[in-house]
């Protein structure tokens, strides 16, 4: 069995990020999974799953674990020797370290709960994060530039899935590893090396409740999914509402998760830098795609930090027949 610090001490000498910096990185990952982790088993005995009256960015409710989580990686973000600064979907401003504004090497974005409505019913929740080397020189201070990159730039992205069993899914640009929590060891160890998406597409998931506010070719991208004629075998559809979770079970049994631009999300509602692109560079990692319609997700250039964008990503097979609804000429 091999754990994650020994993992990255050991492999990905190719990636972009000193192997002291992701070794210092990782270490901290495990321990605010920890907490979380711990948090999330003994939510129903408190009220970390209620709703509060305060609101992200986005205007959503928060809950306490989101605020919890939230404070949890930033404590433990900033005890990094390199991480200069982070954005979190929790958080209106970036958010700067400032004895390393100057010299930290990195920034990072983070999603501290994703899903975290899903909490309260005992359903899959994550956690998803992605690394930048800063744009700016160092012993210049860092600013909002450095946090403006396309997803093509990312060093790390990963993500950790709290669900009957806690594990950690990155890519330091090399393939995509899985790690599962060992709680009596309280750290990871690897469970899948190199995992790809595989060659089958069983799998669609949707919010369908959305449908009648979908363009006409998503629509008729969903009637094909239920068509028996088009497909070996059904296509099934699921979805969780937990990006994270539907995403990771596409990962592994090959399907596509999409969210469309809506009525009420008229720009799409996941959001490009701490949903969108770290998920998308898992995809491309795991042999799969990740498009907003007819741009490849990692090109997208960010006008601000907390953008949304339409999102679908799955096997290369499933996002490429979406791409010919999607372009095919209907009023929408
Ligand atoms: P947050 O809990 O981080 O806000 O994320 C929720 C989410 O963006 C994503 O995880 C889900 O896939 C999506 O929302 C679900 O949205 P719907 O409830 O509209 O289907």
């Amino acid at each position: 069995m091999i754990s994650l610090r020994k993992f990255i001490f050991h492999h990905n000498n190719n990636s972009l990020i000193e192997k002291e910096d992701a070794y210092s990185f990782f270490t901290i990952i495990e321990s605010v999974t920890k907490i979380i982790r711990n948090h999330i088993s003994g939510g129903y005995t408190s009220s970390i799953f209620q709703k509060k009256d305060t609101q992200n960015i986005h205007g959503e409710n928060q809950i306490e674990l989101d605020i919890i989580a939230n404070n949890s990686f930033k404590d433990m973000l900033k005890t990094h020797k390199n991480i200069a600064g982070i954005a979190s979907e929790e958080e209106k401003k970036i958010i700067i370290f400032k004895e390393k504004e100057k010299y930290g090497k990195y920034i990072l974005f983070i999603d501290p709960v994703d899903g975290s409505l899903n909490a309260n019913v005992n359903i899959p929740i994550g956690t998803i994060f992605s690394i930048y080397s800063r744009i700016t020189p160092i012993g210049t201070a860092i600013n909002e530039q450095d946090f403006l990159q396309s997803g093509n730039q990312q060093i790390i992205a990963g993500y950790i899935l709290y669900g009957a069993a806690t594990i950690l899914v990155f890519t330091m640009r090399f393939g995509v590893n899985i790690f599962t929590y060992h709680p009596s060891h309280e750290i990871f160890m690897l469970s899948r090396k190199n995992v790809k998406f595989p060659n089958s597409d069983n799998i669609y998931s949707i919010n369908e409740g959305n449908y009648h506010f979908f363009s006409k070719n998503i629509k008729k991208y969903i009637r094909y999914c239920k068509n028996p004629n088009n497909a070996k075998i059904p296509i099934s559809s699921r979805y969780v509402g937990s990006l994270v979770a539907d995403f990771h079970r596409n990962l592994l049994q090959g399907g596509i998760y999409l969210y469309p631009n809506t009525k009420s999300h008229i720009y799409g509602k996941l959001r490009l830098m701490y949903e969108c692109n770290p998920i998308a560079f898992i995809a491309e990692e795991a042999s799969g795609r990740a498009i907003n319609g007819n741009t490849r997700i990692l090109d997208i250039v960010p006008k601000f930090i907390h953008q949304c964008s339409p999102f679908f990503s799955g096997t290369t097979s499933m996002v490429e027949i979406l791409k010919k609804f999607i372009s095919t000429n209907t009023n929408n």
